[in-house]
């Protein structure tokens, strides 16, 4: 297996919008960021992952881009986001951005240049149809509800948005947009960012025909949107885009099976570094991001280790429970009230462990938790309302519906970080764009600095364990007792190194067997004060982790 940077790197997710305001504005700016690099410094994270700055209306917190060379008002200025590049890279913290290129807003010029006739030289940027026989063109369905086409008064034509009606998709057929793209991504790259987190970017190719969807598991269409007839074409001109620089690519991918994704970040013959996939963060969900169902362990374990045998030695993975889309992990996928600092621990040892790049999302390495707003009022999450909305017109009641978006909107993640017990957690002296999770005075960066058990620190040690462990980055990964339901064991190997990780999810304590090895292994890092020494048999207590090492 090849040697990277990107391999090496832990990747530190920031949203601006919630991370630090210093203008008492009440939203996250750049000057913050800057601010906070120190933080950043001492937690030992190597890479930024930014998501969108760029001028936008913010119907969707700036995944719809208005202006690709330009950075968001609300943000501050191309000086501060130079400043910030420079700084970080003068600390040795590389950077990456968030490209959004599937779409742009509907207030970008060329869609406003688009849609003003049928003649525009602008009108085979983006999707258009006339309809069929008065009604809409096909059957898609919009990521975040409804008919995913827009009818536009000014030419009696259907455009297409998979996302918000705000969010018109741009047409990859035509190669003037493909042309656009590599322009973007050129200007970037040579003021010296890194490389790019892509959005949605195996929707870029439609089949063409456009016709109807029939599966209903999924958003309906999405057989005939993602993945589509081109798409190695397009990733490939994307991936041609970056040549001559050594950069990270990082593809997120919709509505991908392994097989797919695994073609896209094949280290041979594909086109991404690696990919953010979706199956782990749906398996505890039916129909929609909203639609909760139980979490199986077994099929967790299950999940993540397909991916971790299938790209072993062919691909890379990207490793995150959470992000700005999803819930918070500790609330999810571990006990955030009892069990709260063991849990969010155990996790963190999960994907920091597991072959693959670690992604850590902003407050993820305090503990934050899910915030459950008791009005709909405090949402304010563009796929959040309109499910609200259409759940309304379906006739439900109004606290079920919230006790399901308590659970499981994007705003979960996207509550201001909580950096002190004071005034708004430290994030700002103006009022917050959206509500505080209350629980800032228990759960915040000021009080775990000062705490050598906190979360936060043992953030800290996982990170320059794997920093100091090529093991942890390039060890070879093997599944150990399938069968046991509820712990999670495996072991990585590289270069005569041996390293085995114990994860009892759960609330309870269990047995646990482990092989009986000649050679010594050594406690790496446990969650609990007085980690167990290594035998093939033991008691692993609730949320337990334990990793040791040996040869
Ligand atoms: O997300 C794509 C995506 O599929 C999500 O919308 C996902 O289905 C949903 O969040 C599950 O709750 C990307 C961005 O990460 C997201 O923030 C944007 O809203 C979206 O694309 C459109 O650009
Ligand atoms: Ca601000």
């Amino acid at each position: 297996m090849e040697k990277a940077w990107w391999k090496e790197a832990v990747v530190y997710q920031i949203y601006c919008r919630s991370f630090m305001d210093t203008n008492g504005d009440g939203i996250g700016d750049i000057a913050g960021i800057i601010e906070r690099l120190d933080y950043l410094k001492n937690l030992g994270i190597d890479t930024i992952w930014l998501n969108p700055v760029y001028r936008s209306p913010n119907d969707d917190n700036g995944y719809d881009i208005s202006d690709y060379r330009n950075i968001m008002e609300d943000f501050g200025t191309m000086e501060d986001f130079e400043k910030l590049l420079q700084k970080a890279h003068a600390m040795g913290i590389r950077l990456i951005m968030d490209l959004v290129v599937n779409h742009t807003s509907d207030e970008h010029p060329w869609f406003i240049e688009s849609r003003s006739a049928v003649d525009s030289p602008k009108r085979d940027y983006y999707i258009w149809h006339p309809g069929k026989n008065g009604i809409i063109p096909n059957n898609w369905n919009s990521f975040f509800e409804g008919p995913a086409w827009e009818l536009d008064d000014a030419t009696g034509e259907y455009y297409l948005h998979l996302f918000t009606r705000k969010q018109p998709d741009l047409n990859w057929d035509n190669p003037e947009v493909r042309r656009e793209v590599r322009e973007i991504i050129e200007f970037w790259m040579k003021k010296g960012i890194d490389g790019f987190r892509m959005d949605v970017i195996n929707l870029i190719s439609k089949t063409p025909g456009l016709p109807d969807g029939r599966d209903m598991k999924d958003i309906r269409g999405h057989e005939f949107f993602a993945n589509g007839p081109e798409i190695d074409t397009y990733l490939k001109w994307v991936q041609e885009s970056f040549e001559g620089y050594d950069a990270m690519t990082v593809g997120e991918t919709v509505c991908a099976d392994l097989d797919t994704v695994s073609r896209y970040v094949d280290e041979e013959s594909g086109f991404l570094n690696m990919a953010i996939n979706f199956e782990h963060v749906t398996i505890d969900r039916n129909l929609g991001p909203f639609d909760e169902i139980p979490l199986e362990m077994p099929r967790l374990k299950r999940c993540l280790s397909s991916w971790q045998e299938k790209l072993d030695g062919q691909g890379w993975n990207c490793l995150y429970m959470s992000n700005h889309d999803q819930p918070r992990q500790v609330s999810r996928y571990g006990n955030d009230s009892v069990y709260h600092k063991e849990s969010a621990k155990l996790l963190a040892t999960l994907l920091h462990t597991l072959q693959g790049t670690p992604f850590i999302m902003q407050g993820e390495e305090l503990g934050m938790t899910n915030v459950a707003y008791d009005s709909i009022h405090d949402y304010r999450d563009i796929a959040t309302l309109n499910y609200y909305r259409e759940c309304i017109n379906n006739g439900d009641n109004p606290e079920d519906i919230l006790k399901r978006i308590n659970r499981c909107s994007r705003d979960n993640a996207r509550t201001p970080m909580q950096w002190t017990g004071g005034i708004n957690a430290g994030f700002s002296t103006g009022t917050p764009w959206i509500a505080l999770n209350p629980n800032y005075t228990q759960i915040n960066a000021e009080v775990q600095e000062s705490d050598p058990d906190s979360i936060l620190n043992y953030y800290r040690n996982l990170i320059s364990l794997r920093h100091n462990n090529p093991v942890i980055v390039y060890g070879s990964f093997t599944e150990l007792n399938p069968q046991q339901p509820q712990v999670y064991s495996y072991q990585r190997a590289y270069k005569g190194r041996l390293l085995m990780v114990a994860l009892n999810m759960s609330d309870r304590t269990l047995e646990i067997q482990l092989p009986g090895l000649d050679k010594k292994q050594e406690i790496l890092i446990g969650n609990y004060a007085d980690s167990p020494e290594y035998s093939p048999k033991m008691h692993l207590r609730p949320w337990e982790a334990s990793v040791w090492i040996g040869s």
